[in-house]
């Protein structure tokens, strides 16, 4: 076999044969390789026209097809699967040679592996890849870590099938060594459970408070989406908010079963988080709305607890203009609490970078998710602003024109959080949020009487404001304090 392919990519599912034709389609010569044979077959046979595709039989023809330095892209199932796919291709290319993983492996995965190919001299580089099926086909927001030497052939490549943001730029970019791809492909997740959780809880207020319908809702998100909120995620809410079941001729929203699911990376992006000592309360609200949706037996249990908003108590209808000025406080509320959200999402960005030394660029981080993946939206241009003329932005709400909005938010925000707990609407995401910001701005917080109590039961010391060093108050005995330090 001579080798004339650019690129190759083995895994070919869905992800794969998408990300295998786009970069056929942007004119690389393309090797393709596939454990079952028949999917390398059935890929030419339906998109051989599109491209230079070099199909493939067995693994040492897939190496054999490739223009050294070698660049293979594995697109196999997450976890073991990929561990064996990349000791299969390890054994066979050569030092210098790439070997990417576009799976959606965990960082610490992913640098376990590096580490272990870069004693043989291969480059491993674990990316993250945005957009789901159709970002894979039409250009995908592409996060890799590894070397940047790796970088240097591979990144070429990737630019070329990227989404371009509006101003034209490849949503891709070297981000760090190692892992740092996929931490931060990781976080990104974490972001999207926390921006639809938000969305939900919008949707959720103005049917319980204000009473409106889907419909009526689609149309206000559609509004919503031509001002600061335009985003991906809104525009697929107004979508699915108009959407009328075939078979029922309800509103497709209210035949759907309650219970959110979830793959795991919101689950990793708390648990790292709470390793890495990053508060991330409105990505933790996400990830456990969506568990205690799905635990059944606890909502039966609690099914018929008194309070507003009751099953069988349709909320009343607010009268038009009424709507429109609550409508108009969602908005400011939904707003208010994404900034929060993706404050929280950037410390935890910045929080890996310096733990892992990885030296992320916060800004680009905002520039490559512009478009492709699933939480693009007009605002992360401004999260890029923001953080490229200060790169030392200790929280994207100390950037003085998201501090204004928030200020000017406020008071639409006080009152839908009020509106939430007056009419039973849970707004975890909102209302954490609130608490959130209201926890960072205090002069005075109560976790000084946290630390007087666990000075109190388990002599754990505390500091004082007013001196240096540490302290217990003998609290069985005559109470006086003794500095311990
Ligand atoms: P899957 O995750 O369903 O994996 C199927 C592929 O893995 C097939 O090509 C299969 O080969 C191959 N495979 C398996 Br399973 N075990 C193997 C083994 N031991 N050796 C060799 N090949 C093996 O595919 P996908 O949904 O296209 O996703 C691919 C990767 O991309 C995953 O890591 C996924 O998490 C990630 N991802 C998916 C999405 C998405 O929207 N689906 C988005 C972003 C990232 P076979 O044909 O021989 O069975």
């Amino acid at each position: 076999m001579t080798a004339t392919a650019q690129i190759g990519v083995t895994g070919l599912a869905v992800m794969g044969r998408n990300l295998a034709r786009n970069f056929a389609r942007s004119g690389c010569t393309v090797a393709l390789h596939n454990r079952t044979e028949a999917r390398t077959r059935d890929l030419v046979d339906a998109f051989g026209h599109e491209g230079a595709f070099v199909p493939t039989r067995s693994p040492e023809e897939f190496v054999a097809a490739l223009r050294p330095p070698r660049c293979l892209v594995v697109m196999v199932k997450a976890g073991g699967p990929t561990d064996a796919v990349i000791e299969q291709f390890a054994r066979l290319v050569e030092a210098g040679d790439v070997i990417v993983d576009g799976g959606n492996a965990h960082f610490e995965d992913t640098r376990r592996r590096e580490a272990a190919l870069r004693e043989r001299g291969v480059h491993f580089v674990g990316t993250g890849i945005s957009g789901g099926e159709e970002g894979a086909l039409l250009g995908p927001s592409i996060m890799p870590g590894g070397s940047a030497e790796a970088y240097r052939s591979l990144g070429p490549l990737l630019e070329r099938i990227a989404a371009r943001a509006p101003d034209g730029a490849p949503c891709t970019t070297h981000l760090g060594t190692d892992g740092a791809g996929h931490f931060v492909k990781m976080v990104h997740n974490g972001i999207e459970y926390a921006d639809m959780q938000l969305i939900a809880e919008a949707y959720d207020l103005l049917r319980g408070v204000a009473g409106l319908e889907p419909a009526e809702i689609a149309e206000v998100f559609r509004r919503w989406n031509t001002g600061r909120l335009d985003s991906y995620l809104i525009e697929i809410t107004a979508e699915v908010l108009t959407h009328t079941d075939a078979r029922t001729g309800r509103p497709f929203v209210d035949v759907v079963a309650d219970r959110a699911e979830q793959k795991g990376t919101g689950r990793w992006t708390v648990q790292t988080a709470l390793d890495l000592g990053v508060p991330v309360p409105g990505i933790a609200q996400a990830v456990f709305a969506r568990s205690q949706s799905g635990h059944a037996r606890l909502r039966r249990a609690a099914a018929s607890l008194p309070g507003p908003g009751a099953a069988e108590q349709a909320p009343s209808r607010m009268a038009a203009d009424e709507a429109e000025r609550f409508a108009a406080q969602v908005e400011q509320s939904l707003y208010a609490s994404k900034v929060i959200s993706y404050a929280q999402g950037w410390d935890m960005l910045r929080a890996g970078s310096e733990a892992y030394d990885w030296g992320i660029d916060l800004g680009s981080v905002a520039a490559i998710w512009r478009a492709g993946c699933i939480i693009r939206a007009a605002f992360l241009d401004r999260i890029r602003g923001a953080f490229t003329e200060r790169p030392d932005l200790p929280t994207l709400l100390a950037d003085p024109q998201f501090a204004q909005e928030l200020g000017e938010a406020q008071d639409a925000w006080r009152g839908t959080v009020a509106a939430a707990a007056r009419h039973g609407v849970p707004a975890p995401g909102m209302s954490g949020a609130l608490a959130y910001y209201d926890g960072l701005r205090a002069a005075r917080l109560p976790a000084a009487l946290t630390q007087a109590q666990r000075d109190y039961f388990g002599a754990h010391t505390y500091r004082r404001d007013d001196r240096e060093g540490t302290f217990h108050t003998r609290w069985g005995g005559d109470r006086t304090e003794d500095r311990t330090d």
